[in-house]
């Protein structure tokens, strides 16, 4: 069997960061974890761009501009949405989601996930480099990953 990897070296690649500014207490600890991992993984931060955007529900629509840009090998989204009391949760993280995995789908440039969506600010904590790791260094490794899969596939 052969088997085919993406590889975790991101010498050389490009990489567009949105970083949401509601909660921004922990998406800035996102945004160190993400820094964490272009550095462990040899990403120049010459070649890093952060964008602020005001909020999740805005991620999608904005990753799809970058993605489609050509300046940028993947977008890294790093958000974060603690439930309250009403449904507005719902639509925020869920359109999110959505737009953020369809702005990968059209086109063809890795768009990574890393909006984190809690019950509780407890949660959000433990997931920004505390008891349950940090999803932003998890973001941009796996945009690395991705950027050298495609180089592969394609
Ligand atoms: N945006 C977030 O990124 N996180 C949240 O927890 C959140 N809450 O709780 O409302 C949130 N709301 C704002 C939303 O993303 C938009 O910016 C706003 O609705 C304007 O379109």
């Amino acid at each position: 069997m052969k088997e085919i990897r993406g590889g975790k070296n991101g010498a050389g690649q490009r990489h567009a960061v949105l970083v949401t500014q509601w909660n921004d207490f922990i998406v800035n600890r996102l945004l160190d974890g993400a820094q964490g991992a272009f550095e462990d993984h040899g990403v120049a931060a010459e070649d890093v761009q952060v964008i602020r955007i005001p909020g999740a529900y805005e991620i999608g629509a904005a990753a799809k501009k970058l993605a489609a840009s050509g300046r940028y090998d993947a977008v890294v989204c790093l958000g974060c949405v603690i439930r309250g009391a009403t449904a507005h949760f719902d639509y925020v993280a869920g359109t999110a989601a959505r737009l953020i995995a369809q702005a990968a789908y059209d086109t063809g440039v890795p768009v990574i996930f890393g909006v984190i969506t809690t019950e509780n600010i407890e949660q959000a904590i433990e997931r920004a480099g505390t008891k349950a790791g940090n999803k932003g260094y998890e973001a941009a490794a796996t945009a690395i990953e991705m950027v050298n899969l495609y180089q592969h596939l394609s």
